[in-house]
């Protein structure tokens, strides 16, 4: 079984997640295509409805994501990024008791949000745009890092890896230096291998195989593989027909020791989360 090596609490702005038990976050997409048919406040109450039904099937945290990072998506500009994740990070601030983390690479975002009662900032770009690192110390929140080669428009092409944990572990550790050399205390990160971003399904499989070697960087780690075509191309299923996969690995996450697993399907993942996390406490 896998030991943490660090503290079980980590403070997130007004609250404090517990890492001594598996974390569950649930997925908020308030890009137009999700929740925007009847307007913009149609579109926050609604946004804010799933935030709710998300919270009681057991979620503790919510990751609010303004900008899509499929290949292929147009491109958000800061302003519209922020119209957009803003007025569901006040509402869910104001209404819900659970920690809000934004799914952001976008300074202005990062301030703002952070600002209005977000907890914690989840950048699939690990803090690399312009003014990121800066505007992330001077929130004070908690950041989690996630591995990716390139930007998403571009990553999937072809990527390459002689050993693809090493290499991803390589690109925590130096981002995790950055982040200390800017500001950022260790205390604060989170980590993540990046699944689907800039990997083939061998990639991805053989990382997820190995990811028990991430805990040598001593930070808790969060896991992304809900619906994603890792599960598709391994069972041959299409993204409305991927839970069960999915399932099985939040399951093998939870065993090799991951922290948060970040996931659409929240009351199926808490049920997975605790009847693995019963069997670890088990004499
Ligand atoms: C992640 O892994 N992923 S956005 C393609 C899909 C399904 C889902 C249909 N943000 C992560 O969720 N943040 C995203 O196929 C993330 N870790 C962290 N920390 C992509 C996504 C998805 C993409």
């Amino acid at each position: 079984m896998t030991v943490a090596q660090y503290p079980t609490r980590l403070p997130c702005g007004s609250r404090v997640l517990d890492l001594s038990r598996p974390q569950v976050m649930g997925i908020l997409n308030v890009t137009p295509d999700s929740f925007s048919d009847g307007g913009r406040f149609a579109a926050r109450d609604a946004a804010l409805r799933h935030a709710a039904a998300m919270v009681a099937a057991g979620a503790t945290l919510i990751d609010v994501g303004g900008e899509s990072t499929r290949p292929g998506a147009r491109p958000v500009s800061p302003v519209e990024e922020l119209e957009r994740v803003a007025p569901v990070v006040e509402a869910i601030a104001a209404e819900l008791d659970v920690i809000i983390s934004l799914d952001t690479s976008t300074p202005v975002v990062m301030r703002e949000g952070a600002r209005l009662g977000a907890g914690l900032i989840n950048d699939v770009r690990s803090l690399r745009r312009d003014g990121a690192l800066e505007a992330a110390v001077d929130t004070g929140l908690p950041v989690c890092l996630m591995h990716m080669l390139g930007e998403p428009g571009s990553m999937q092409q072809n990527p390459q890896y002689r050993d693809v944990l090493a290499e991803v572990a390589d690109f925590l550790a130096q981002r995790m230096l950055a982040c200390e050399e800017a500001g950022i205390p260790r205390e604060r990160i989170v980590l993540d291998p990046g699944f689907g971003f800039a990997k083939t399904l061998a990639h991805n499989l053989s990382l997820f195989k190995h990811m028990e070697g991430l805990h040598a960087l001593g930070r808790p780690l969060l896991v992304g593989v809900s619906r994603k075509s890792m599960i598709g191309q391994a069972l041959g299923r299409e993204v409305g027909e991927r839970l069960y996969g999915g399932l099985a690995l939040a399951a093998l996450a939870v065993s090799k020791g991951a922290s948060i697993l970040r996931v659409h399907d929240v009351a199926e993942t808490v049920d997975v989360v605790r009847m693995v996390a019963a069997v670890q406490m088990a004499e």
